[in-house]
């Protein structure tokens, strides 16, 4: 059974959307928040949305220089009479901004992707990563509530929440975090789920396994692989460092992903979904189908270096994603073998356009 919501659905042009069934007046298009609209999930829930019609608002923070490249193609400025796509600055550790911005736009649904999201990282900034990544959610909870205003919320949950749970994980596994980044994500699950009981919120945690894509942040090991990959292939670089190889991950194609969240936010009732293919691979399985596509050996170029290592590691997350199949229709195409190569030739692509001056593609 598909879990849809009653919504009222229209054509618009050759797109079958989705309408909000409760205001005066009949049918009115959507409205959402995302914020982390410019990270690689932000960039792809955009466009989805977009394509079914909604209005969408984006979350961005300041930033010294430009931030906006995933979004940069999708971008309506002030002068356009009737924008689809509005973004905001404010930022998820600026509480007041997020009540503002909130009853401004009193959206159907909100998005929130925003994190400090690179586990690594998280070691060396464990109290930022908990404010942003933590905190964050619960500002937004409550100036949800501050607001006043009757909102769907998705809350960004991770397969890192598992950390030292042995796998196939799904929904009932146990937590056992192993990074602060994974603490601070728990802390967001549970916050999200409290919100849900104690105030009736139609709150839900989408618990996502690992999804990449040529979008990907370029030091997330599977990005970083395959712009190695395109880099050794044209010359550029002969030696790719990693840390450990051994580890597992259920690595997933990030459009398919997004595609899950709005779904979720389509049900009749609140809960919360596993989103994975079911599939583990080892980060070395990874380097190789990359390596094999581009006609390159991986074992003349890679190198160890300790230093990308962490404190404590998780060793393998496959995920069990039955219940989303089940209820929301939910079901993943791409593995990990096809998703080295989309990764691969996007990048030889983006390289090529960059060395030879073309303007570069944002599917790149
Ligand atoms: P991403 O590419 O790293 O994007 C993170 C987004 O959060 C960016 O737009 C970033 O803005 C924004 N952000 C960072 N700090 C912020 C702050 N203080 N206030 C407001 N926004 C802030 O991450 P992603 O891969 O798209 O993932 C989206 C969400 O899903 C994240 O919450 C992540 O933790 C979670 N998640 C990801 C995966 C995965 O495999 N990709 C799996 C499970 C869960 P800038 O562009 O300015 O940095
Ligand atoms: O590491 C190993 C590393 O940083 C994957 C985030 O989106 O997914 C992501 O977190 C594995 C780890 O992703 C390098 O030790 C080896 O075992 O690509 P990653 P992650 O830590 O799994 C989860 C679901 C999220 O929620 C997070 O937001 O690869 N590894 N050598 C390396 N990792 C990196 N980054 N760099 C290396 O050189």
């Amino acid at each position: 059974m598909f879990c849809r919501r009653t919504l009222q659905f229209r054509y618009v042009g050759d797109l079958f959307v989705a309408q909000t069934d409760s205001r005066e007046g009949g049918i009115v298009a959507k409205t959402a928040l995302i914020t982390g609209v410019t990270g690689q999930d932000g960039s792809y829930l955009a466009e989805l949305l977009l394509d079914k019609g909604y209005t969408v608002h984006g979350l961005i923070r300041r930033s010294s220089s430009f931030n906006t490249e995933r979004i940069d193609h999708i971008y309506q400025g002030p002068e356009e009479p009737e924008r689809s796509f509005v973004l905001h600055h404010a930022d998820l550790t600026d509480g007041v901004a997020l009540v503002n911005l909130l009853r401004d736009i009193q959206p159907d649904e909100v998005y929130n992707l925003g994190a400090q999201s690179h586990v690594r990282v998280s070691f060396d900034a464990p109290l930022y990563t908990g404010d942003v990544t933590g905190l964050g959610t619960i500002r937004l909870l409550e100036a949800v509530r501050a607001s006043g205003i009757q909102t769907r919320i998705y809350q960004a949950s991770s397969s890192e929440m598992f950390g030292a749970s042995p796998p196939p994980q799904n929904e009932k596994t146990p937590f056992h975090p192993r990074s602060p980044y994974s603490v601070a994500k728990v802390y967001s699950y549970w916050a999200t789920v409290n919100y849900r009981e104690a105030y009736d919120m139609f709150a839900v945690n989408g618990i996502l396994f690992n999804h990449e894509s040529p979008r990907r942040g370029e030091t997330f090991v599977t990005r970083k692989i395959t712009r190695g990959v395109a880099r050794i292939k044209a010359g550029l670089q002969d030696r790719l460092h990693l840390g450990n190889l051994d580890a597992v991950r259920d690595w997933g194609y990030a459009p398919e992903y997004v595609d899950a969240m709005w779904r979720m936010l389509q049900c009749d009732t609140p809960d919360d979904y596993v989103v994975a293919t079911g599939e583990g691979v080892s980060v070395r399985q990874f380097l190789e189908f990359a390596f094999e596509h581009a006609g390159l050996d991986w074992a003349e170029h890679v190198r160890y270096d300790p230093k990308y290592e962490r404190p404590s590691e998780v060793d393998a997350l496959i995920g069990d994603a039955s219940k989303a199949e089940e209820l929301l229709g939910w079901k993943p195409e791409v593995k990990s073998r096809e998703l080295a190569r989309i990764m691969v030739d996007a990048d030889i692509r983006l390289l090529s356009d960059q060395l030879t001056g073309a303007a570069v593609r944002v599917d790149r």
